[in-house]
């Protein structure tokens, strides 16, 4: 296989390993790490259903505004996450409340929407970073590019500063595993995490990633400490993180959103951000036939990945 082939498995393994976490772990949300992996032991992992949630719609809204514009455009993101919105997907009620003002106000204003949330701190939650896949595959060769648009990006619904560094370390995480010769050292990537432009809150969580990766305890430990440490959250600060260390933890993508499940609460979520970080990694061949087979739209979700690894030839 030449460099670009495995480049374009590359983004397909980020855009459909995102979408099958997803729908992996939406039936188990809010579960404990327990019961989500026992229903899935139960069942043989195979897929509950197949359907995504609101993480996969955004991330498709993301790449489909990136591509049509050549890059990133505000206005014309926001007008696609609301043409694009389907009320049952599981969206989270900050983000429900952004498209109701964008609806008011008009997408031409997106900067302003999220502002006013949460008494005008704006949200934390993980929602900029669920969806940041595309901007990391297409900025992977461009860290300020990456960092600038990640933000950017972000803001349409989630104003806080935790909400758009967790997008840009989600998206930077992508943009290392792309770049990354498959089988290449997993520690050397964490090093590399830590050059990424972020606070001290999310500096002390790598470095619990790093000290839980040392341990060699048995696997109910690890998960015991990732849960208390890192988190299962639906803040960004307690969930890409989370996210992160299920790939650098384990050996190939089934593994990586089996532990992602494991640890429960935000499942949908973390499998997600798990599986885009994992699936760039190890390429879409890595990705079992039958989770892709039984995923909604997963020729649609290819055919993006197509276009966006098309986009960053041409630019
Ligand atoms: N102050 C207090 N609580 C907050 C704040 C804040 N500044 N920011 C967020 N929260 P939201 P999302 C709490 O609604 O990030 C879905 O299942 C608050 O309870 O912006 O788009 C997705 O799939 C708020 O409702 O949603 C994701 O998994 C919640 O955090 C998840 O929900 C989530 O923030 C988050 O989606
Ligand atoms: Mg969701």
């Amino acid at each position: 296989m030449t460099g670009d082939e495995i480049l374009l498995r590359k983004f397909e393994g980020a855009m459909l390993g995102a979408a099958v976490g997803d729908a992996i772990g939406a039936p188990v949300e809010g579960f404990s790490g327990e019961r989500a992996a026992r229903l899935y032991d139960e069942r043989g992992w195979k897929m509950v259903s197949g359907r995504y949630t609101d993480d996969t719609e955004m991330m498709i809204g993301v790449a489909e505004s990136l591509i049509a514009c050549r890059g990133f455009n505000g206005e014309h993101m926001a007008m696609q996450f609301l043409r694009n919105y389907d009320g049952s997907r599981g969206y989270g009620p900050g983000t429900e409340e952004v498209f109701r003002i964008l609806r008011r106000i008009g997408c031409q204003r997106w900067r302003e929407a999220s502002l006013s949330l949460f008494g005008g701190e704006g949200s934390y939650g993980n929602g900029a970073a669920m969806r940041v896949v595309p901007v990391g595959l297409l900025y992977h060769d461009d860290v300020n590019k990456l960092v600038e648009v990640s933000y950017e990006s972000s803001l349409i619904t989630h104003a806080h500063q935790l909400a758009k560094e967790g997008a840009a370390l989600q998206a930077y995480a992508v943009a290392l595993a792309v770049r990354s010769d498959t089988g290449g050292e997993r520690l050397k990537m964490l090093r590399a995490l830590k050059e990424a432009p972020i606070s001290s809150s999310y500096m002390e969580k790598l470095s619990r990633i790093e000290e839980i990766l040392r341990m060699e305890r048995h696997d109910d430990e690890v998960r015991k400490r990732v849960i208390s440490e890192l988190g299962n959250g639906i803040e960004a600060l307690n969930s890409v993180p989370t996210a992160i260390f299920s790939f650098l933890h384990t050996e190939n993508f089934v593994e990586s959103i089996k532990f992602a499940i494991s640890v429960g609460g935000d499942t949908d979520t973390i499998a997600a951000m798990t599986g885009a970080i994992s699936g760039a990694f190890h390429t879409v061949s890595e990705i079992p036939d039958y989770w892709l087979t039984d995923l909604e739209r997963q020729s649609y979700i290819r055919q993006l990945a197509d276009n966006l690894h098309k986009l960053w030839k041409e630019m």
